[in-house]
């Protein structure tokens, strides 16, 4: 017997609680790479002419090629038998075709990414079943791409959707400067994505003498003012409400003296630029650690690959500056048990997500399961990394499904202990798992 609730639950009646909690949940979805429509589309639609390098990507044919489902197409029809450039110079729509073709007609789209479409389609309202790409396409174009973000938002509970905006992208930064108002959309927050300034810095450097900034690859003190500035003409520009950085799975923390030269750069502009402005301007970190680039370049986006990383690395940084706050996040399934138990001993670690080759549900269960069981709810348990704005659908959906059966099964656990979850209690923690612990991180 308990004070608050004399019966004990049965699981289906917590799985009934639990499920109706997180469905009426809004998420703050803290890291996508997806845009509103100001910068603009590709896409064909109803609301103008689309804009060929523009970064708003949505319908079928940008799901159909989002780079996940080009990597698995390149392996059922391998390019000795269609040579990569021979794809790239095909049209999206062709390529979408022939994603379509291999991937969903001729064999089964059981995969992560090819059953992620289905949902898309299906909550979208278009039936898998009717296999026709023609009436998808038709009806897309009939879409206004800012009412189609509202249906998206609506349709997978996101409230709040935040940007990925690498500011070394010429595309991206050119909107940017040409427009400083090119972001001002309520739905949408910005983040500094700075991945040459840590991985790269002497070409970084370059770019930024180009720019104005009196920054050159010696490590004087000239560079650290200049970068700094940098940073935050860029900060301001964009509003961001953090900064962030992939990093290869050999990045360590501290390098040697003598250790590789770009990578003492790095660190110099972790500890010397990066850190102390976050510091300054009260701002988190994001590091997402493991992503080799470009293993198979002649595959673009799709070519890169996971490395097991070294989580003492990211314990000696967060022992050595703890007065920032980090959000972290990490490729291989293999580090992912040292990093939960990182974040016990670190407060000023937020674990988040799982990853692009961790973000499968058979993934997503086991890694969710074994945070909650060593941080309670003291973590954030996905981000969607969506690329294609339809994607927050089946990202979340997905997601929503396999967090329902891991709190069922907790909230089961400790009811067998004698201590029933109310379903206010539900709320509040699926509160912080899906917006509380991010907003709460942000701040400090
Ligand atoms: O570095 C990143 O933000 C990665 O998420 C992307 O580069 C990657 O291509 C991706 O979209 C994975 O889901
Ligand atoms: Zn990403």
């Amino acid at each position: 017997m308990t004070e608050n609730n004399p019966q004990v639950q049965t699981r289906q009646q917590i799985h009934a609680a639990v499920a109706s909690v997180l469905a009426a949940q809004p998420i703050v979805d803290m890291h996508t790479h997806v845009y509103p429509p100001t910068f603009g589309t590709p896409v064909a639609n109803a609301a103008g002419a689309p804009d060929p390098t523009g970064l708003m990507l949505w319908g079928i044919d940008e799901m159909l090629t989002y780079h996940y489902l080009v990597a698995e197409v390149f392996r059922v029809v391998p390019a000795t038998k269609l040579p990569h450039e021979q794809f790239w110079k095909m049209s999206k729509s062709a390529q979408a075709d022939h994603i379509w073709k291999h991937l969903f007609v001729e064999r089964s789209p059981v995969s992560e990414a090819c059953r992620g479409v289905l949902t898309c389609l299906s909550k979208l309202g278009m039936s898998p079943a009717d296999r026709s790409l023609a009436s998808w396409r038709a009806w897309t174009a009939k879409q206004r791409p800012s009412d189609y973000i509202d249906k998206v938002m609506q349709l997978s509970n996101v409230s709040r959707i935040t940007m990925t905006n690498p500011v070394f992208d010429d595309n991206e930064r050119a909107r940017w400067l040409r427009d400083p108002q090119v972001a001002n959309d309520p739905r949408f927050s910005a983040v500094l994505r700075i991945d040459p300034i840590l991985r790269d810095f002497p070409n970084a450097s370059a770019k930024l003498a180009s720019w104005g900034y009196q920054a050159s690859p010696e490590l004087s003190q000239r560079t650290i003012d200049e970068t700094k500035r940098f940073l935050a003409d860029w900060i301001d520009r964009q509003k961001a409400i953090y900064l962030a950085v992939s990093l290869p799975p050999d990045w360590r923390y501290p390098i040697a003296e003598t250790g590789d030269p770009a990578a003492r750069a790095g660190q110099v502009m972790l500890e010397k630029v990066v850190l102390p402005l976050c510091q300054e301007r009260n701002l988190p970190f994001a590091m997402m650690i493991g992503s080799r680039l470009k293993v198979n370049p002649n595959l673009g986006d799709a070519g890169d690959m996971v490395g097991l990383s070294d989580v003492q690395s990211l314990t000696n940084l967060l022992r050595a500056f703890p007065g920032n706050r980090f959000f972290v996040t990490m490729l291989a399934r293999e580090n992912q048990h040292e990093l939960a138990v990182a974040a016990r001993k670190f407060g000023n670690l937020m674990v988040f997500g799982c990853w692009w080759f961790v973000n499968n549900p058979s993934l997503i269960n086991e890694i969710t399961r074994m945070r909650m069981e060593l941080l309670g709810t003291s973590f954030i348990p996905q981000h969607s990394d969506a690329r294609v704005l339809d994607q927050l659908i089946y990202k979340w959906d997905h997601t929503r499904t396999i967090l329902a059966e891991v709190l069922t099964d907790k909230y089961a656990d400790i009811a067998a202990a004698g201590w029933n979850v109310t379903p206010e209690e539900m709320q509040r923690d699926v509160r912080h798992l899906l917006a509380g612990n991010f907003e709460a991180h942000l701040k400090g």
